[in-house]
């Protein structure tokens, strides 16, 4: 067998409306049950129909081992269009494969900001700004012909939700997405061929307040993109005789207020179902005429990020009544989106769902973390039959509903949580021999289900929910193992760039709530170190994890405009010691009433900003900026150097006794020699005063692992993660958590709940633990000179406590697995996987050469092998392998 599979443009399956204004991309893997399979060469076709009669675009059979990320620079592409392509491949023996199945993208409009259409909104008089209640527009139009394709290209000032003839138009929800809406706001395309008819067709809309206009921050504001909830759409068919017919947004459109009397993102919604209108019935009254308004068009974009959809569903486990006598729904899991329900009764009735996370110490409803986020559900039965309802324009994050006006026959079954998050590949799987760390790589999977919901927020429940920076660069590799994040890092690093300011701060959080690149901001809410970094450590990680060579080239001028803000900040060239920081966020080591830890925040940012610099050389020397790399080398030295002369004393010690400062000094390379010793030491006994626990925050916490591991104490990592009282990972497991909490002590051991203001129960960043689980205690590792795992280096690292461990990673070029077991007898099986044109580095922690074998015969004679050796550390064995699966044995 040898053949081509999961074609992809994009990283996207069969995409339609994308931007091709530069080049697409497509990607492809190969199967073969063969060892050692590399292509050689390939050959792609691109035609107008999936039969290939007519060929637009032949390669011609390239001598190429590319299999990812290949431009389609030849192809003239035209808008509004779809391309079938196929590929083909041989391998280095010359066998090839048949032509693979065909698969397509279509481009989407000519220029994103050439809109005929017009933005239209509901009058004045229906509508006034402040009130909640939302518009709902519509258009009739007659269709006469034979239809060979339809397409709705649309946007909104807002959210929308789109029915034609009665039916919801495709399955993305939250569109058009949450971006810099000043600069850039995403247009998406449906194919809608299937739902005209012949005759009279009904267009609807429904359009929310959304991000661009709802409660957003925590400060309690609106407004904050915009005041006006508008529409922008063309319906675009194009009938078999070649003609095309648009139906266009403008003020022939009508416009009515809809059955939804609020919707907002962390309130959550009130609908009256007596407010129902059928607005496919023309003759129904209510409608006034929509009016046009103005809104820039220049910002137009294709969609970029894939779509939010629903992802499952779960139902719930209990239906319970709390010692104070409420009634309340116990979901099993804390989850984001929302619960869709099936009621029956009089009209008028009003049923009321309020969502929380937890319930207190004594069983009860507990809902004061949400802050004014009040995730409140609020339906009025229109009465009859049975209703079923789900919102529309809100999402909430909890695992416990508090159930208000259902009456005594109400059941656990009439109610379904449906978890909404955008559409990610799910590429990683992990499973180990001890429960509580699976269930802590379950919570680790749950805090990215909850909180990619179009951008990376640092929690979906309270009135907060934003972009904040540091959380995505803390998370940005565990997430890359557990869900294909390409697309979605793609959208929101380009929205970083737009928003950072002239001078390259970044801000807090993207998209940024308040222009901080204006004058006339409010407060200075951008660059703190940790936080910026995001701006090099994102698309760095991306690249390394995806080989997406593309976006680090768009990025890269922000990458360095980041690094020169760095550099324009503090007292010295090469120190950054001035300026608000977040510090090490939440670090058990702060002073009483404070949430920044207690590592010196100067030797945070000046670490950051040497992190910084090296990630911009790095990325200088991959897109062939010489003299850039050689700036940046010349920079990071200057700044180590710095940072030497600043924070290690002349005998070589760390001037900063905290972990955070010996994990950031090591991680970071900033101390070498004896200094480095020291600091491993210093690390040691700082764990060992806190009876080997952690004492870290948001910035030493996702690196302190690593660093134990990769400095010769990976069983004290190990420790680390099995303890189970508090401060650990493990303690939260043990308290029941299904997520990763804000806070090592969310719930304290005698069942009270740290402070109000900020409790989050959902909040990924110290999940920042799961790159650990895989890049370590599974060994599966990318290599910066091949990314995209086009070389995969695996390098298992056993511990006490663990019997076996088995990971997956669906890379672009297939599945990457890495197990090992300790089997009976002192004997050690790694088995590891490497996909088709991929090598593998496989490094064997504790084998000796002489005692390896791989299924049974001494290692270096088995098949698609090329290489063994004496580990470089000398602690191992390294092994050199072209693509397979290979069983290696070992005494242990
Ligand atoms: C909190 C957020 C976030 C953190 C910032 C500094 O409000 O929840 O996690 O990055 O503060």
């Amino acid at each position: 067998m040898f053949q081509i599979t999961k074609l992809r443009c994009e990283y996207k399956e069969n995409p339609i409306g994308i931007d091709w204004s530069v080049t697409p991309r497509i990607s492809w893997q190969l199967l073969s049950d063969e060892r050692d399979c590399v292509q050689a060469a390939y050959r792609i076709q691109v035609a107008g129909g999936s039969s290939f009669e007519n060929v637009l675009w032949d390669s011609g059979k390239l001598n190429s081992e590319q299999s990812i990320h290949v431009e389609l620079n030849q192809l003239k592409l035209e808008a509004r269009n779809r391309y079938y392509y196929r590929v083909q491949a041989w391998d280095a023996k010359g066998n090839g494969t048949d032509w693979s199945t065909a698969a397509f993208f279509e481009t989407g409009l000519a220029d994103a900001s050439q809109w005929q259409a017009e933005w239209i909104t509901a009058p004045q008089q229906l509508m006034p700004q402040e009130d909640d209640r939302l518009p709902q527009l519509r258009t009739f139009f007659e269709v006469n012909g034979r239809i060979a394709s339809a397409r709705i290209y649309v946007t909104a000032l807002g959210l929308y939700e789109l029915e034609l003839n009665g039916e919801r138009v495709g399955d993305h929800y939250f569109t058009p997405g949450w971006t810099s809406y000043w600069n850039r706001l995403q247009y998406q395309t449906y194919d809608v061929t299937g739902l005209l008819k012949d005759g009279e067709n009904a267009l609807g809309v429904l359009l929310g307040s959304g991000w661009y206009k709802g409660y957003l921050g925590f400060r309690q504001q609106k407004n904050i993109y915009g005041s006006n909830r508008a529409l922008l759409l063309e319906l675009h068919i194009r009938y078999e005789d070649g003609s095309e017919q648009h139906i266009l947004s403008n003020d022939s459109w009508q416009a009515a207020e809809s059955a939804i009397l609020m919707s907002d993102i962390y309130m959550g919604e009130h609908y009256d179902a007596r407010l129902e209108l059928d607005w496919t019935n023309r003759s129904q009254d209510g409608w006034q005429q929509a009016v046009t308004i103005n809104h820039s068009k220049d910002i137009i974009i294709a969609q970029e990020n894939v779509p939010v959809t629903k992802i499952e569903r779960l139902k719930p486990i209990e239906l319970l009544a709390t010692p104070k006598g409420e009634l309340v729904l116990d979901m099993g899991q804390n989850m984001v989106g929302w619960l869709s329900f099936t009621v029956q009764g009089e009209a008028g009735r009003t049923v009321e769902l309020v969502h929380a996370e937890v319930l207190d110490s004594e069983g009860n409803f507990y809902r004061d973390n949400m802050r004014t986020a009040e995730q409140r559900v609020r339906y009025t039965l229109k009465g009859g039959e049975k209703e079923t309802y789900e919102p529309h324009f809100t999402f909430q994050g909890f695992r416990y509903v508090l159930l208000a006006g259902f009456g005594d026959n109400v059941q656990a079954d009439d109610f379904t949580g449906v978890v909404l998050h955008s559409e990610m590949e799910r590429t990683g799987d992990f499973e180990c021999s001890d429960p509580l760390v699976n269930q802590l790589h379950h919570n680790i999977l749950w805090g990215q289900k909850g909180n990619f919901l179009d951008v990376p927020t640092d929690c979906p429940q309270r009135d907060e929910r934003l972009g904040w920076t540091g959380d995505a660069q803390m998370f940005v590799r565990t997430a890359s193992y557990l869900m294909n994040t390409a697309p979605f890092f793609t959208k929101w690093l380009r929205d970083l760039k737009a928003d950072q300011t002239p001078e390259g701060g970044i801000p807090f959080f993207i998209p940024d709530l308040q222009r901080s690149y204006t004058e006339d901001s409010l407060e200075k809410n951008h660059s703190s170190a940790a936080w910026g970094d995001a701006a090099t450590i994102c698309p760095w990680t991306i690249y390394e994890m995806y080989g997406d060579t593309r976006l680090l080239a768009d990025q890269y001028d922000s990458m360095k405009k980041w690094v020169s803000y760095m550099h324009e900040q503090g007292s010295h060239p090469y120190l950054w010691n001035t300026g608000f920081h977040f510090g090490d966020w939440l670090g058990l080591d702060s002073k009483p009433d404070s949430y920044i830890g207690a590592t010196d925040r100067d030797l945070i940012a000046t670490a950051f900003y040497a992190y910084s610099t090296e990630l911009t050389r790095k990325a200088a020397e991959v897109l062939g900026y010489s003299e850039d790399a050689e700036y940046y080398r010349d920079l990071h030295g200057r700044v180590v150097n710095a940072f030497e002369s600043e924070f290690v004393t002349p005998s070589g010690r760390l001037a900063v006794s905290t972990q955070t400062a010996q994990v950031l000094a090591l991680k970071f390379g900033l101390v070498q020699g004896p200094a480095k010793e020291r600091a491993v030491l210093k690390l040691k006994e700082l764990l060992a005063e806190a009876g080997d626990h952690l004492t870290t925050g948001f910035v030493g916490t996702p690196y302190l692992n690593p660093v134990l591991t990769e400095n010769g104490h990976n069983e004290l990592a190990y420790k680390l993660l099995f303890q189970q009282d508090y401060p650990s990972w493990l303690y939260q497991v043990t308290k029941g958590a299904t997520t990763i909490w804000e806070h090592w002590d969310g719930i304290k051991e005698d069942g009270s709940f740290w402070s109000t203001d900020m409790n989050s129960f959902n909040h990924y960043a110290y999940g920042a633990i799961g790159e650990w689980l895989y890049r370590y205690v599974a060994g599966i590792g990318t290599d910066e000179a091949l990314p995209g795992f086009k070389r995969v280096h695996i390098k298992p690292q056993p511990g006490a406590g663990l019997d076996f461990v088995r990971a997956n990673v669906e890379t672009m070029y297939g599945g990457v697995a890495s197990s090992w077991t300790r089997k009976n007898g002192g004997v050690m099986e790694v088995q590891v996987t490497v996909p088709a044109n991929t090598t593998g580095f496989v490094v064997l922690p504790g084998a000796k050469l002489q005692d390896l074998q791989e299924n049974g015969v001494p290692a270096e004679q088995a098949v698609g092998i090329h290489q063994v050796s004496a580990a470089e550390d000398g602690a191992g064995v390294q092994v050199e392998l072209g693509s397979g699966s290979y069983s290696f044995t070992y005494p242990f």
